[in-house]
């Protein structure tokens, strides 16, 4: 997308990847685990708890939710990531609150043992039955979107047999709970090259019962033998961890969303006023139909889990996208259905309140969405700057070079001829599939004129980045609804043409803001307006101008 090209290998057809005994498998814990949610799970007692009740807890731990995805001869469930992901689903959808409790156990609190640990016995199977709970500590008081700043240090004993931890951690998930945690912390590791010493981050493994762990604080110390992750490498071991387990909050999230879409339309369907059911009124409809069109998520959740299972690698820009997608959309999603019900939502008892406040923190943990934005341009900056590269050697000598004539045919806003013709597209989304890659051509001629513009300094224009990345969202979703709604509508499934007119609609409405936003990041203007006030508030404590009646 940010070289302006369509490679569709990984998103057409849309990916199926379970095959009989795995579907079969799912099926068979689809029901229990949604009847454990209904008859088991109490959210408004967990909210009021501020925890969630034993016997929910005991009730987990015995249908193995807390190892779903441990592989089965080390003790788990062995769930792929699209297993994981319909299972999720029904979380999301009955208690995020639940989701946050197993979720940071399982999704982050050991997932460095499964990723990158020595297959060892020692923490996996007493972490697999949630007899030992498991938490990831990256974040510092001073340390939070700048995950590579902390300052939580690992000294090696002088005998070299020890490490000694000392350090803040904040906003610890489990962290009263845990027995093992996943610690980031810097070591002093030499630089092969430059023969220096650097302080460098390592992941360790670290047991409660080493002592030293108060409120807050850690102190420990503690034998290398835990020791599992690549010394020094920590930083891409806490980013493979948050990667991995994005598409989980996108699973999640679309359940939590079909929840709310179909209480929003309960009451819709069956509250009336003037004298008429409101789901009949134009302004409902359409927040009716937009909270439908988020079903992007719910593609997005597949998409990436399905490439995952199939065994892609590089996957992070997707997962990103998937994260900052589902969380945006659900808190839409949710904030129109308190609208729909009017002042009933607004109160506790409606129950909206509590998914609402759950729903806050999606948009902020794991990475914020605007940190998340910025990954996500950057990296397709990175990825385009590469190709440019060898345009910039091209345009010296032009003649008959077909990137050369690309780049002239797209500057001057002509079509560079790419098609989704060839792959899985369903002929009866022919038109959108249109507009995506006429979105894709013109975003990717954005992106080389801002390359060209800024080079290496793009990495200061955040206000560019933002859009880019949000453009860039778009422009995914457009493919992945195509891939989707091809797929049901070669398997003529009921729901077929439903998904056409979503995909539709979203596709006609994304290449509109695509296109709005081309235009914008040529113009390059209003960046600086935003700049000046901005530095104006700041200087002045608040706002600046004075009330307009002069009191
Ligand atoms: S945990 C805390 C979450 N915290 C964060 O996510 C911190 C956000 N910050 C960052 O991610 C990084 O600091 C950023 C990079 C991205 C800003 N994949 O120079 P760099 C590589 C692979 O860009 P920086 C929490 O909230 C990069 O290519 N590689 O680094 C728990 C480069 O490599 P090289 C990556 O400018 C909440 C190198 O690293 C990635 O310092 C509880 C340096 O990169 C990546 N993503 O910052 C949740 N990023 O040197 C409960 C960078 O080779 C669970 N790199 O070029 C909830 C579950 C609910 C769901 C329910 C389920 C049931």
């Amino acid at each position: 997308m940010f070289k302006g090209q369509s490679s569709t290998s990984q998103v057409f057809p849309f990916p199926s990847v379970l095959n009989e005994e795995q579907a079969q498998f799912l099926q068979e814990l689809v029901g229990p685990c949604s009847t454990f949610f209904e008859e088991v799970n109490d959210p408004m007692k967990n909210d009021t708890l501020e925890k969630v009740e034993d016997h929910t807890m005991e009730g987990l731990k015995e249908i193995g939710a807390f190892s779903l995805q441990v592989p089965a001869e080390r003790g788990g469930v062995g769930l792929t990531n699209t297993q994981y992901a319909r299972l999720v689903e029904i979380v999301g959808m009955d208690d995020l609150g639940v989701g946050i409790t197993f979720g940071a156990h399982q999704s982050i609190g050991f997932k460095g043992i499964l990723l990158f640990g020595t297959p060892s016995k020692k923490y996996l199977p007493k972490l697999a039955t949630g007899e030992n709970i498991a938490a990831f500590c990256l974040t510092e008081p001073a340390s939070g979107s700048d995950a590579a700043s902390i300052k939580t240090s690992a000294i090696r004993s002088p005998c070299g047999q020890y490490f000694t931890l000392n350090g803040s951690k904040i906003w610890i998930s489990n962290g009263g709970l845990a027995e093992i945690f996943t610690v980031f912390a810097k070591t002093p590791v030499m630089d092969e090259k430059t023969g220096e010493m650097e302080y460098k981050i390592t992941a360790f493994n670290v047991e409660r019962r080493f002592g030293g762990v108060t409120q807050l604080v850690l102190s420990f110390f503690f034998s290398d033998q835990y020791i599992i992750y690549f010394f020094g490498g920590g930083f891409k071991v806490a980013m493979n961890i948050l990667n991995n387990r994005r598409f989980g909050m996108a699973a999640a999230l679309s359940g939590t969303m079909k929840g709310v879409i179909a209480k929003a339309v309960d009451h819709a369907a069956n509250r009336t006023q003037f004298e008429n059911k409101i789901h009949n009124y134009g302004a409902i409809q359409e927040k009716i139909a937009r909270m439908a069109m988020l079903q992007v998520t719910e593609s997005m959740a597949y998409m990436v889990s399905g490439n995952m299972d199939s065994g892609a690698t590089e996957f992070q820009m997707e997962a990103a996208i998937s994260q900052i997608y589902a969380s945006e959309a659900a808190w839409m999603v949710t904030d129109e259905w308190i609208q729909i019900m009017g002042g009933i939502g607004f109160m506790k008892d409606a129950g909206v309140e509590r998914i609402m406040r759950d729903l806050r923190i999606f948009r902020i943990f794991e990475g914020t969405n605007d940190i998340l934005q910025l990954f996500v341009a950057l990296n397709g900056f990175q990825n385009a700057g590469n190709h440019l590269k060898s345009l910039q050697k091209a345009l010296k000598s032009p003649l008959g070079n077909d990137d050369v004539a690309k780049h002239a045919r797209r500057k001057t806003g002509m079509g560079i001829g790419l098609t989704l013709q060839g792959t899985e597209l369903n002929p009866e989304l022919n038109h959108s599939g249109e507009l995506t890659v006429k979105a894709i051509e013109q975003f990717g001629a954005v992106i080389e004129e801002r390359l060209l513009k800024h080079g290496k300094r793009i990495i200061d224009e955040q206000f560019v980045l933002k859009r880019v990345a949000d453009r860039a969202i778009d422009l995914y979703a457009m493919v992945v609804v195509l891939s989707r709604a091809s797929r049901s509508l070669s398997l003529g499934h009921p729901s077929a043409q439903h998904e056409k007119m979503l995909c539709e609609t979203w596709c006609t409405e994304a290449n509109q803001r695509v296109m709005e936003d081309v235009k914008f990041l040529r113009s390059g203007t209003s960046k600086q307006i935003f700049k000046n006030v901005s530095a104006a508030v700041v200087e002045n404590g608040g706002v600046v101008s004075p009330h307009p009646l002069g009191f």
